[in-house]
């Protein structure tokens, strides 16, 4: 890696933090709603990964995905509008939170369903494979996602079919408020469940960039070379709570053991050192650096709260292609098969509801 590669990956996690930053602060002064799931203490891993794929590449995320679409590429204003339900997000502002998707970026979404995107990940990564091209997805879930079944059936299809995913466990310790220890059965890690599925694992530790690089690179080249899946439990830390409405997060575990985590292994400070070491950053860059990623996040919030709200009569756009395109299958309401209208007929139908009155008296807060 040259100099500016190096520094470009401590940017990309500095943006991170410093919009994460941003958005615990909106989110307290009421200009967003719903969820928000943050990654600070994580950011090592997205822009890890980013920096390592190739054009076929691509990315997929559970819950805690704010990093993974940040690094994807998406530009600070669409996520930001997207969390404050703004016309500019990513989604229009109709889905927030979960609906962080950017298929330009080749970054397929957060879904918050516990493990529901390993399938999905599966799904692109068979494609990949089917259409012979030269990619991996990288799948990210978190430790509790993985005592989920449907992760199991995904490991088991991936094994028996070469399939070249790359499973990201984020041992971030904790599922919620529940300890790994006090809900998963297990030897000695957790990855190391992949041996009965045949499938490779590894560990890392995940606030050594250097390190994630070296493994994450051999991973992309088994799936690449031998089309195998891995699956790499990545050893991280959430300094928030599971999500920014957890009160408790301070009694499931202790202040010590999050001050431990943020005076030893913070990613952002494990690089700085490393890139201080060798003399190619000094801490007027690293001011220069926050300074940009400040403004830059302070900029996407004014544009977020800049525009309008999403309109009630879109309510039932952007969700099927056929209704958007008003197509026949639209109109008999099938959006699949389209061999059996009237059964189709009866089951549903295309039209959007009328709009109940309550659903237009959302003001957003002054400003
Ligand atoms: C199938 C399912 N069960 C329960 C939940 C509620 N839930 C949301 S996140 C979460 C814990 C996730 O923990 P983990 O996978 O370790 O991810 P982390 O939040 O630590 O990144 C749970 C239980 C859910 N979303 N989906
Ligand atoms: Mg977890």
């Amino acid at each position: 890696m040259t100099a500016q590669e190096k520094i470009h990956l401590y940017r990309e996690m500095v943006r991170v933090r410093c919009f994460e930053q941003k958005c615990v602060k909106t989110y307290n002064n009421c200009y967003m709603g719903g969820w928000l799931i943050l990654t600070i203490g994580q950011e090592a891993l997205p822009v890890a990964v980013r920096s390592l794929m190739g054009p076929d590449d691509h990315t997929i995320s559970g819950c805690r995905g704010l990093g993974s679409a940040l690094a994807s590429g998406m530009s600070m204003e669409s996520i930001m509008a997207e969390l404050c339900g703004t016309v500019t997000g990513c989604s229009q502002g109709k889905g927030g939170m979960f609906s962080l998707f950017s298929p330009a970026n080749r970054h397929w979404g957060c879904y918050p369903i516990a493990a529901a995107q390993t399938p999905v990940a599966l799904g692109l990564s068979f494609a990949l494979k089917y259409q012979e091209k030269e990619g991996v997805v990288f799948c990210y879930l978190g430790d509790g996602a993985m005592n989920q079944g449907v992760f199991h059936e995904t490991l088991n299809l991936a094994g028996l079919f070469d399939i070249p995913t790359v499973f990201l466990v984020e041992n971030n310790g904790y599922a919620m408020g529940t300890s790994v220890r006090r809900s998963s059965a297990f030897k000695d890690y957790l990855a190391q469940r992949a041996e009965a599925y045949d499938i490779e694992w590894d560990l890392v530790e995940g606030w050594k960039m250097d390190q994630l690089l070296e493994k994450l690179q051999i991973a992309r080249e088994r799936a690449l070379k031998t089309s195998r899946p891995t699956v790499l439990e990545v050893q991280t830390y959430r300094y928030y709570g599971f999500s920014i409405a957890d009160a408790n997060n301070k009694k499931y575990r202790t202040p010590e053991e999050i001050e431990y985590h943020k005076k030893h292994r913070d990613p952002l400070a494990h690089w700085k050192a490393q890139l201080s070491q060798e003399g190619i950053l000094d801490e007027a860059g690293v001011k220069e650096i926050q300074k940009e990623a400040k403004a830059e996040a302070e900029a996407a919030l004014e544009t977020a709260l800049d525009s309008p709200i999403p309109q009630i009569s879109d309510i039932g756009k952007h969700v099927y292609w056929e209704v958007d395109h008003e197509t026949p299958a639209s109109q008999q309401g099938r959006y699949f098969f389209n061999d059996e209208p009237d059964v189709a007929d009866s089951i549903c139908h295309a039209k959007v509801r009328e709009i109940p009155s309550w659903l237009g008296k959302y003001d957003p807060p002054p400003r």
